[in-house]
């Protein structure tokens, strides 16, 4: 059964503007509708200001169907119950029950819609809360690109840090992005070696192994990323400058032993960072700020052959990252990836047996953008990403060196992206700073 709700002033005009209710076969109890129900109200609120207009919706409607019986009921919109950014009421009337509210229209590339599931329609004049979404139209047309990638670390009066690693995606488009889902990968072949011995059978295939995925977490709408905005994932979401060391020293003079305390001068604030890395396991030192999210992982089961199973930056580059896409960030369908996309690869050991290793794998045709890294004295030995994904490169001269590998551009004009590395990033001797509340100033 579908309902389709006739506007009632639409119905006086067709009557001629006299004896409407005839033209129904209703009594004045039910709104001149063909069924008994109770007033309701649907009411959207947009989730980004400004992505969806009063006149996007115009001529929309909004379906409420039925969980039990599968039936219709749609109603339309009218700007003018509307502000500017599609926030507003829209009346219904329906019969009390269970419901799937939806709506759903393209327009300009973007498609806007609502998606609430099994909500109780059971007062008068109750109002149902519904997000309205507005992203790109064409999956195709989804991008993040990496503008910056900070793997180096850097060296304070001597000393190495490297839990500072952090990488900035940033959305190149003209539409807002949801980033629940998205995620790196770091290559498993590293840049400064020969071939691994499984290299040909998985990129011939199109398939890159992983040593570590990381995924931002959510249900698929839960992250909105602006136009020309970016997200700042940190190793760790901490400002490294406060990272407090200590050493032992004896006094010459005296023989007197003191310890002396020391900070990490050159070292990046992360701790405004949108996500960071929690992996204890991995990391034992690893911490854990409650201020900012965790993203989740996914790696291949660690053994002594198969690399260092979990997501890892190397202070030289030389594991490439990329950027890939989940359709969302819960647990599920991370492990619906890692079904599918692991295998078996057979190495040989120190002893030259061979051996059995869990590879994970990510099908290079999904890849939005990734940057070839390595170091100068080897230069790139094997390309751990394909071609099609970055033809350039960008070599840091050692470890702990304060190096940046940042695209040329800016947030508000966009950055060059031709998938090569070589023209399209260059490595600076600075890095930013994400403190607490960066955004805002
Ligand atoms: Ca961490
Ligand atoms: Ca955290
Ligand atoms: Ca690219």
């Amino acid at each position: 059964m579908k309902n389709r709700v006739i506007n009632y002033a639409l119905a006086l005009a067709m009557a001629g503007g006299s004896i409407a209710l005839s033209s129904c076969d209703d009594d004045d109890d039910n709104n001149g509708y063909s069924y008994s129900g109770i007033d309701a109200f649907v009411n959207l609120k947009s989730d980004v200001d400004g992505a969806v207009s009063s006149n996007d919706l115009d001529g929309c409607t909004v379906t409420l169907t039925s969980v039990q019986s599968k039936d219709t009921y749609t109603f339309d919109i009218k700007k003018e119950t509307l502000d500017e950014n599609a926030n507003g009421k829209v009346k219904i009337y329906i019969p009390i029950g269970t419901y799937d509210v939806s709506l759903e229209k393209t327009i300009d590339g973007k498609t806007i819609f609502v998606r609430k599931e099994n909500v109780t329609i059971k007062d008068a004049n109750q109002t149902i809360d519904v997000k309205l979404i507005a992203t790109v139209a064409q999956q195709s047309d989804y991008q993040f690109i990496f503008s910056e990638v900070f793997f180096n670390g850097e060296r304070n009066a001597g000393r190495m840090m490297h839990p500072d690693q952090y990488m900035v995606l940033y959305n190149p488009t003209n539409n807002i992005l949801y980033a629940d889902g998205l995620a790196v990968g770091c290559t498993m072949q590293a840049s400064c070696t020969e071939k691994e011995s499984w290299y040909d059978e998985y990129y011939n295939a199109g398939k890159v192994p992983v040593h570590g995925i990381i995924v931002i977490p959510g249900s698929g709408y839960d992250h909105p990323v602006k136009p020309h905005e970016k997200l700042v994932i940190a190793f760790t979401a901490k400002n490294h400058k406060e990272t407090e060391g200590s050493y032992e020293e004896t006094d010459e003079a005296t023989g007197e032993k003191r310890t002396v305390t020391y900070k990490y001068d050159n070292a990046v604030d992360l701790s405004g960072a949108d996500f960071e890395i929690y992996e204890p396991q991995l990391y034992t030192s690893d911490v854990d700020n409650p201020e900012v999210p965790n993203v989740k992982e996914i790696y291949p089961a660690e053994n002594d052959f198969g690399g260092i199973g979990g997501f890892y930056q190397h202070p030289r580059g030389f594991y490439c990252p990329f950027i890939f896409k989940l359709k969302n960030g819960e647990q599920a369908t991370l492990d619906e990836f890692f079904a599918a996309n692991t295998s078996v690869a057979t190495v040989k050991d120190k002893e030259n047996n061979n051996v059995e290793i869990q590879m994970l794998s990510v099908k290079a045709d999904l890849i939005l953008d990734g940057i070839t890294t390595g170091h100068i004295p080897s230069d790139i030995v094997t390309n751990p990403l394909p071609q099609s994904v970055d033809r350039g490169k960008q070599l840091v001269k050692g470890c702990h060196s304060g190096l940046l590998v940042q695209r040329k551009g800016n947030d508000a004009e966009g950055y060059k992206d031709t998938n090569n590395s070589t023209d399209d990033c260059e490595i600076v001797e600075y890095h930013n700073a994400f403190p607490v509340g960066w955004r805002n100033k």
